[in-house]
């Protein structure tokens, strides 16, 4: 089933929608919001969409409408992925995992989300509470990285890429833009040169394509020096 976005180029939580439908290679329509100046998510007719004043929102044909990142996400591996391996529901102990990193996704936006908005849109937020809270969301998560690769398991949940992967993406890969570099996190810069490297995988401003990590000389990062 086809689906239409309420969408911002510059937005994560946008961006992790585009980056699924392209990994699935599912087409859509895109309706641009003009987030900043605008204000447009907070306009009556997206009042009326969602209460909550946020984007994405994610509406469909049979006038479903979905207001929360990680259930379209999930909506999208339903519709769109015949092998149930980004929304593995044939491994009760897996899809317990991965909503409980659909959970932790939404602290990455609350804490690394906010402190980018105010970086670079100046969104009032408390900064010191915020930056911590960061700091404590990306060091959780490179601590469970560390863990997974010592049991040789890639991805946040098991062997293979799953919704939760995509749901923590964006954030995390997005922290320099918050202020907060990938230099004392090296399971997690393995981990983003994992899913940069994932067929169809889609860039936003801020993150960046493999080959534009290349040296001058033709040099490629590798995973074992990252
Ligand atoms: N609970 C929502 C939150 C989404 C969210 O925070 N979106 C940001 C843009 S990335 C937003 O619309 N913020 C509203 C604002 O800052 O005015 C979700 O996970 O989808």
């Amino acid at each position: 089933m086809s689906f239409t976005l309420h969408n911002y180029v510059l937005s994560g939580n946008c961006y992790k929608i585009r980056l699924m439908a392209s990994l699935l290679n599912v087409t859509y329509e895109s309706i641009a919001v003009d987030f900043h100046p605008g204000q447009e998510h907070k306009s009556e007719p997206l009042l009326q969409l969602n209460p909550a004043g946020t984007l994405p929102v994610l509406t469909t044909t049979d006038g479903t409408v979905l207001t929360e990142t990680q259930a379209m996400l999930v909506w999208l591996a339903q519709q769109h992925d015949p092998s149930n391996s980004w929304w593995p529901v044939h491994s009760k102990p897996q899809i317990t995992r991965v909503v409980q990193w659909l959970g932790f996704a939404s602290r990455l936006t609350a804490t690394v989300g906010e402190l980018r908005l105010h970086s670079m849109l100046n969104k009032p937020v408390n900064v010191t509470a915020v930056k911590t809270g960061a700091k404590v969301v990306l060091r959780e998560l490179e601590s469970h990285l560390t863990e997974q690769r010592i049991n040789n398991l890639q991805w946040l949940t098991g062997d293979t890429p799953t919704v939760a992967d995509i749901a923590c993406f964006p954030y995390t890969a997005l922290s320099p833009d918050a202020g907060i570099e990938h230099d004392d996190y090296p399971a997690i810069r393995r981990w983003l040169h994992r899913l940069r490297s994932l067929p169809g995988f889609i860039t936003m401003p801020g993150i960046y394509e493999l080959h534009e990590l290349r040296k001058p000389d033709g040099y490629t990062v590798s995973d074992a020096t990252l």
